[in-house]
C-alpha cells in the first residue's frame, strides 16, 4: 500500500514523533471502546451521562460497578501488535485519552494520560491516593458495587479519570501541547477526534507543520487534518509502520 509506504518513510525520517491514542487502539485487545462499554446494567445509558461527576453524586454504586468492571476486563487482557508496534517507535512520546494501562504494559512507560487512568481511585472528598480494591472475579455486567470510603475523611472513593465537564490534568495536557507543537510527525490512532480539548492536539502539530498520519478504519473529522489517512485497524497497520 503507497500510502503506508509513505507514512512509513515520513516516520523514519522523523527526529521527534507523537503518538496520539484513543480508545481503538485497545480495541483489538478486547477492550470496548467508550461507547461499547455500555453494555448490561448501563446499556440505557449515554457515556456522556454516565462519566460525569453528576452521575457518580446521584448514583455512586452504579458509576463505579462501571469502572471496575472496567478495569477488571482491562486486567484480565493484553497489550496487542498496535500498542507492541508504539512501544518499538524511537523517539516516540506517547500520549493517549485511554485510562487503560495497555501502552505501559507493552512497554511505553512514559505514556502522557490526558483523561486519567482506571488504576488509580481517589477519595471524591479530599482527593487522597486510594488503593485499588481487590478485583473479586468479574463484577457482572451492571452489578451495582457501593465505592470503598476514604480513610482519611470517609468520603467516597471515586475512579481517577477526568469525567466530562471535569478539567484534564495541567501537567498532562501542557506536555501532550508542547509535544505536538515541537514533532515532526504525529501519529493518531483510533480516535473519533471529538472530544475536547484533547481532541486539539492533532490539530495543533498540524498547525506546527509537523506532518499527521491517521490510523483508523473508519472516517474522522480528522480526515482534513491528515497528510496520510491509513483505513485500519490499529493492530494491523502499526506493525508494518514501525518495521
Ligand atoms: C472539559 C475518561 C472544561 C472517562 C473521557 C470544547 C473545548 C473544551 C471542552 C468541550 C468543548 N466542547 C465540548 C466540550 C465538553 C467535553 C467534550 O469534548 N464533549 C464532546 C462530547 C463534544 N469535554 C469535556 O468535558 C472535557 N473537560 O472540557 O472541562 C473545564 C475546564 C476548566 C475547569 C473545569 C472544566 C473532559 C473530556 C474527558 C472525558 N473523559 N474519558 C472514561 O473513560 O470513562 S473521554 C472518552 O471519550 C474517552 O477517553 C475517549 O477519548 C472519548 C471518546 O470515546 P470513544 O469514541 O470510544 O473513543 P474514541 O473517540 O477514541 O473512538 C474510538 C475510535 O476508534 C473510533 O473512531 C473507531 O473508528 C476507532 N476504532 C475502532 N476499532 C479500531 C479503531 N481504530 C483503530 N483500530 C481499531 N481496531
Ligand atoms: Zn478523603
Amino acid at each position: 500500500m503507497a500510502d503506508v509506504r509513505e507514512a512509513a518513510k515520513l516516520l523514519e525520517k522523523a527526529q521527534r514523533v507523537v503518538v496520539f491514542t484513543g480508545a481503538g487502539i485497545s480495541a483489538e485487545s478486547g477492550v470496548p471502546t467508550f461507547r461499547d462499554a455500555l453494555t448490561g446494567l448501563w446499556e440505557r445509558f449515554d457515556a456522556q451521562s454516565l462519566a460525569t461527576p453528576q452521575a457518580f453524586q446521584d448514583d455512586p454504586d452504579l458509576v463505579w460497578g462501571w469502572y471496575e468492571w472496567r478495569r477488571h476486563r482491562v486486567s484480565t487482557v493484553h497489550p496487542n501488535p498496535g500498542h507492541l508496534a508504539v512501544a518499538a517507535m524511537k523517539n516516540a512520546v506517547v500520549i493517549t485519552q485511554n485510562v487503560d494501562d495497555l501502552h505501559e504494559r507493552a512497554g511505553s512507560a512514559d505514556t502522557v494520560h490526558l483523561h486519567g487512568s482506571l488504576f488509580m481511585p481517589r477519595c471524591s472528598q479530599c482527593g487522597e491516593a486510594a488503593a485499588l480494591p481487590s478485583t473479586t472475579g468479574e463484577p457482572d455486567e451492571g452489578r451495582r458495587v457501593w465505592p470503598p470510603s476514604c480513610v482519611r475523611c470517609a468520603g467516597l472513593i471515586r475512579p481517577g479519570v477526568v469525567w466530562f465537564g471535569e478539567a484534564l490534568p495541567e501537567a498532562a495536557l501542557e506536555a501532550a501541547a508542547r509535544a505536538a507543537s515541537d514533532c515532526d510527525v504525529l501519529l493518531t490512532v483510533g480516535t473519533s477526534g471529538m472530544v475536547y480539548p484533547a481532541a486539539e492536539i492533532p490539530r495543533l502539530a498540524a498547525r506546527s507543520g509537523a506532518a499527521v498520519i491517521q490510523v483508523n478504519p473508519q472516517p474522522t473529522p480528522l480526515d482534513s487534518v491528515a497528510l496520510v489517512n491509513l483505513r485500519g485497524s490499529a493492530a494491523q497497520v502499526l506493525p508494518d509502520l514501525a518495521a
